[in-house]
């Protein structure tokens, strides 16, 4: 069982359009950001025990703008859920605008503690993921990799591909972390918390 305040205490503070628009750069955050459908809302609210926290959906793209929300009362810190890339059916106008506002996000926001990569355990590391992974290299941002819908495998294929994650980002030397997830079991979702909390208060 998780018994850490996130599950008490994690309330929604807003969804912004734009990184202009968010509020403001203090305190820690994680950034959650993946593919559109790996699940990035649905793990957000496993973590919290909130299935109302964050939307989720069957439609890819649904999270268009950046969900903010503050996971303990007492403390500024933040989970920050990031509009998903790769989903063909989108227009080009709203993927060069999903393009500025991950930009300025990453590059700019002074909070920013770590990025959690979200990537189906089945289809992982895609060009954006790996451009994601290789952002967080160059910057030295401490990056947690969530290989998500591990229910979706076998636990025998489930480890392998945890195996060959670490294995491919053994490479890197900023500080990095593999769990496979899943937000219909909860499998990982107290290792993932653990996680998170060691890297607010790093
Ligand atoms: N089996 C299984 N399904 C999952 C899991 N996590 C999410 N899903 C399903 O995958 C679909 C997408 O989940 P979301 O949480 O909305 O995904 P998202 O990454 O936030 O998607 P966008 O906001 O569109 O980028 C939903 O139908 C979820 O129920 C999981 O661990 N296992
Ligand atoms: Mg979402």
């Amino acid at each position: 069982m998780v018994s850490h305040n996130f599950l008490q205490n994690s309330v929604f503070i807003g969804s912004y359009p734009s990184y202009e628009s968010l509020p403001d750069d203090s305190g820690s955050e994680i950034a959650f950001c993946g593919r559109s459908n790996c699940g990035k809302s649905s793990v957000l609210n496993a973590i919290t025990n909130n299935k109302k926290l964050a939307k989720t959906s069957k439609t890819p793209g649904r999270t268009q703008s950046i969900n903010v929300f503050k996971v303990e009362k007492d403390k500024n810190h933040k989970i920050i859920d990031l509009p998903g890339y790769g989903y063909a059916k989108v227009s080009k106008t709203m993927r060069a605008d999903w393009g500025i506002t991950i930009d300025n996000y990453l590059n700019k926001r002074k909070s920013l503690k770590a990025l959690a990569i979200i990537m189906d355990i089945r289809h992982p590391f895609k060009d954006d993921d790996l451009t994601l992974i290789n952002w967080c290299e160059a910057k030295n941002l401490p990056l947690v990799i969530l290989l998500n819908k591990s229910d979706k495998l076998s636990k025998n294929k489930a480890s392998q591909e945890q195996l060959r994650a670490l294995k491919e980002l053994k490479k890197l030397s900023t500080k990095n972390f593999v769990i496979s997830t899943s937000a219909t079991t909860k499998d990982g979702v107290n290792e993932l918390v653990e996680t998170m909390i060691n890297l607010f208060n790093m």
